[in-house]
């Protein structure tokens, strides 16, 4: 008996581009890259069906080498474009990627925001612990003492404690991967694009041209998904583990709060519409208004 061919897709080809990738060999990147494309295409989403923005650095060019509705902003603001195009059009699932420099640096008051206000976006924190497209220079996230290009002596400062940080300002979900699991981050992008507010996904992501600290051998000794007892709402539980590496780097869905309300959902001025922003505003004639600026 022959089996049907499912011509349906989406396919994980349809979301190639002919782009070139620049990555370094062995990039953390090419597991990340490999694992939105196959989740995306596990959820039966097309890429015309969905919106990826980019931050800058090697994980932004990534918009480059995907097919999708895709936004490459400026550093440490993808947040704000992401929310902002998620609550004109919440029809559209949309994914935010940045890199520990831009997210924790350039950027942290917008994830201190965004977890605030749980907009119901996907954050996907590239977490390769420096700053990557500018060479290796030490990021908040860098291991404390560890030699960087900007810093031979070894960085005097301490590490920012990223998990701890974000489960103090109360996130309704958290999960963590790394690099070289494809099938568990695949998963966990899954979950994340189905949640209802703002979706932490922390990504330890394997450098190997300036990151000689977690290594994706130190990331593949280390990391430990949590069992299947692991209670997903227990939030206390899930702070200790997420923050707690020093023997193991619990994996998976550490936290997720199902009953908080999304920002969009609080918005009482969008609460019974049917429509969109993005519809609404084509309502309006502009064209009087745009003589003014021919
Ligand atoms: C506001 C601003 N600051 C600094 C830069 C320069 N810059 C571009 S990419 C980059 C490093 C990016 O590091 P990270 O955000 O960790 O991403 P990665 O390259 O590691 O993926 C820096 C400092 C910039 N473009 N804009």
């Amino acid at each position: 008996m022959s089996i049907p061919l499912d011509t349906s897709g989406p396919f994980m080809k349809d979301y190639a581009t002919e782009t070139l990738c620049t990555w370094c060999d062995n990039c953390g990147d090419y597991g990340i890259w490999t694992a939105i494309k196959q989740a995306l295409t596990e959820l039966r989403l097309h890429p015309w069906q969905v919106l990826l923005c980019y931050d800058v650095g090697c994980h932004g060019n990534m918009s480059d080498k995907i097919t999708a509705y895709t936004f490459h902003g400026l550093h440490g603001r993808v947040i704000p474009f992401a929310a902002g195009a998620k609550l004109a059009n919440p029809r559209v699932p949309v994914m935010a990627f940045g890199g520990d420099g831009a997210s924790f640096s350039e950027g942290v008051g917008h994830l201190v925001h965004a977890i605030r206000s749980n907009y119901p976006i996907v954050f996907v924190l590239h977490n390769n612990a420096n700053y990557g497209l500018t060479t290796g220079q030490a990021s908040a996230l860098t291991w404390q003492g560890q030699s960087m290009n900007s810093s031979p002596n070894g960085i005097p400062e301490r590490t920012l404690p990223s998990m701890d940080f974000v489960f103090s300002l109360e996130p309704t979900f958290v999960a963590r991967s790394f690099s070289g699991d494809i099938p568990q981050m695949t998963e966990i992008f899954k979950t994340a694009i189905g949640h209802r507010g703002f979706a932490y996904v922390d990504i330890l992501q394997s450098c190997p041209t300036y990151n000689k600290f977690a290594t994706h051998k130190y990331l593949l000794e280390h990391c430990k998904p949590v069992g299947p007892d692991h209670d997903t709402s227990d939030f206390k539980k899930a702070r200790a583990i997420a923050v707690d590496t020093s023997k193991h780097i619990f994996t998976g869905l550490l936290y997720q709060n199902k009953d908080v309300p999304s920002y969009y959902e609080q918005l009482k001025a969008r609460q019974g519409l049917k429509t969109t922003a993005v519809e609404e505003v084509k309502k309006i004639d502009v064209s009087e208004w745009m003589k003014e600026f021919v």
